[in-house]
């Protein structure tokens, strides 16, 4: 293992490089450095070498040409363990470089401005940096190469304990940063390329979608036994929701605990007031919101107490003593909260094998949130589904308008109703369901469904609201919630039936509303 004689330090990003330096410095190295970055050096008293000086080859075309010349790539590539390679490099001039330090241009961060032209995109397209960094790692059994401002004091750390040399373990890992980085950043440069249209504007999906994903960890099995996965995050959304959540206790996720739990966070991130959902395969089979997290909690489990068993539970509120104390009562696979207080985490420490998880404050997913749902051989992408109701959408179709109090509860029912798998109905009154109907393959199946689990959980539904995730294609949906004891639904409309549709829910008494939205989900 080689001391680090020369480093070459090139950085757009200038956080923490002149302290770096002036640390490779006091370790006697040379530093070659690009104008920008070798100005700041220079000015903060560190010897510096311009990289044009050291090549004889001057920086030009507005700095589209800097290090791209055989002394540095050469310097970078050659082999110290092969004698050709040693004689080649001291036949041509070409001296060692063994350390690597560059970041560059920013091109994710400028094609992320709204005003940001194509001419700007494409200045912003670094070609010496990345093909610096990729020489460096492909030659990692000589050269350290850093990409991330984060590992300088990694790297310094390691050269005091040696004496001024890197491991090859850290260089390994270093030089996989390298590639990992490089590919992300080709992979923004044609994601934005696909996206743009001749007139100027921006196509929302590329031409080819890159996307990287990073290993968050491995799983003992996927949604079977047979089955291997792993669980891997967007690394630009890594600190919220499930992918960013820490686990305080309990066993080992498995595949199906995520995908309920981003469900379940998802739901209970609908309201503003306290509120908590018990998922089960993906569906909720429990919602409610009220005063306190421990009444949401109740009314969430009372609405089918059978299925609660073994469920995925989430709140939207730091969970407290009294919740915990409530949860003791049910077999539970899995809680999440924005946080868990000291008091709530004792009392779950008694049950030892809980998932429990704290996600940090729930904010709203970003508007260019996307959902993607794979297929054989192919990935569908979408925007997420982040509509919420508005007042404006509400249209009172019946000639009963529904009262305040239903108007509540259709609102509660429409949040819920969009987190249920489709065909989805919802039964629910003062904040709470009474009664789920999920992924029928008819929607008068799913009404019928959800009013038989509300009678089987001993609910009376007399004078309860109902929401249809899509419209109801005949009357006999209504008529169903009708016989249940519905007296105000809420449903996109838009059948060609609705005439027969309104006409029905008049014979009934019944008070509804349209939204002109739906809200599928497969
Ligand atoms: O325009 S470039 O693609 N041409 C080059 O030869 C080159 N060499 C380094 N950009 C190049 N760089 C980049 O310059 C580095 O990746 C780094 O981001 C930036 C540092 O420039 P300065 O030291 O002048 O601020």
């Amino acid at each position: 293992m080689g001391t680090i004689k020369r480093a070459l330090i090139s950085v757009s990003d200038k956080t923490g490089v002149v302290a770096f330096a002036q640390a490779l410095h006091r370790f006697g190295i040379e530093i070659l450095s690009t104008g920008g970055t070798a100005k700041l050096l220079a000015e903060a008293g560190i010897p510096v070498i311009e990289v044009a000086d050291y090549t004889g080859f001057p920086e030009m075309l507005d700095g589209r040409l800097k290090t791209l010349h055989p002394k540095i790539h050469g310097g970078l590539l050659g082999r110290r363990d092969l004698p050709e390679h040693v004689a080649q490099m001291a036949e041509h001039g070409i001296p060692p470089i063994d350390l690597l330090a560059v970041n560059l241009y920013p091109f994710e961060a400028t094609v992320a401005r709204p005003d940001c032209r194509l001419e700007d995109a494409i200045e912003q397209i670094d070609i010496g940096g990345p093909t610096m960094l990729r020489a460096a790692a492909k030659n990692h059994q000589a050269v350290t190469v850093v990409v991330d401002a984060a590992d300088y004091e990694r790297v310094l750390h390691e050269m005091e304990r040696t004496g001024g040399a890197v491991g090859a373990e850290l260089r390994f890992e270093l030089a996989r940063k390298v590639f990992e980085h490089t590919a992300r950043y080709d992979g923004a440069i044609a994601n934005y390329l696909g996206s743009v249209r001749a007139d100027g504007g921006r196509d929302p999906f590329p031409h080819t979608l890159n996307l990287q994903f990073e290993r968050v960890q491995a799983m003992r099995y996927g949604e079977n036994p047979h089955q291997r996965a792993a669980f891997y995050c967007d690394p630009g959304a890594a600190d919220s929701g499930i992918a960013g959540a820490r686990q305080l206790q309990g066993k080992e996720l498995s595949f199906n605990n995520v995908a309920d739990l981003d469900a379940a966070l998802a739901l209970v991130q609908e309201f503003q007031e306290p509120a908590c959902a018990i998922i089960k395969h993906a569906n909720p089979c429990g919602a409610a919101s009220a005063a306190s997290l421990a009444d949401a909690y109740e009314r969430a489990f009372a609405c089918d107490p059978l299925s609660a068993f073994g469920g995925i539970i989430a709140f939207n509120r730091p969970l407290d003593e009294a919740t915990a104390q409530a949860l003791l009562r049910q077999f539970m696979e899995a809680v999440i909260a924005p946080e868990v207080t000291p008091e709530a985490a004792t009392v779950l420490s008694g049950k030892k094998n809980v998932r429990v998880l704290a996600t940090g404050a729930l904010g709203r997913p970003a508007d260019s949130a996307w959902d993607y749902k794979r297929v054989r051989g192919g990935l569908l992408v979408q925007d997420a589904d982040l509509r919420r109701l508005r007042d404006d959408d509400l249209g009172v179709v019946t000639e009963r308008a529904p009262t305040a109090e239903e108007l509540a509860d259709l609102r509660f029912a429409w949040a819920v109703v969009k987190h249920v798998r489709s065909n989805a109905i919802v039964y629910a009154r003062a904040g709470q369901t009474l009664g789920i109907g999920a992924g029928q393959m008819s929607r008068v199946d799913a009404a019928r469904f959800g009013a038989l689990k509300a009678q089987d959980a001993g609910h009376d539904l007399t004078g309860c609201a109902l929401a249809s995730d899509a419209f109801f294609p005949f009357r006999d949906g209504i008529d169903a919630a009708a016989r249940a004891g519905v007296r105000a639904i809420i449903q996109p409309g838009g059948s060609i039936r609705d005439e027969e549709v309104i006409q029905a829910a008049n014979e009934h008494g019944i008070a509804m509303v349209f939204t002109g939205v739906r809200h599928f989900k497969h």
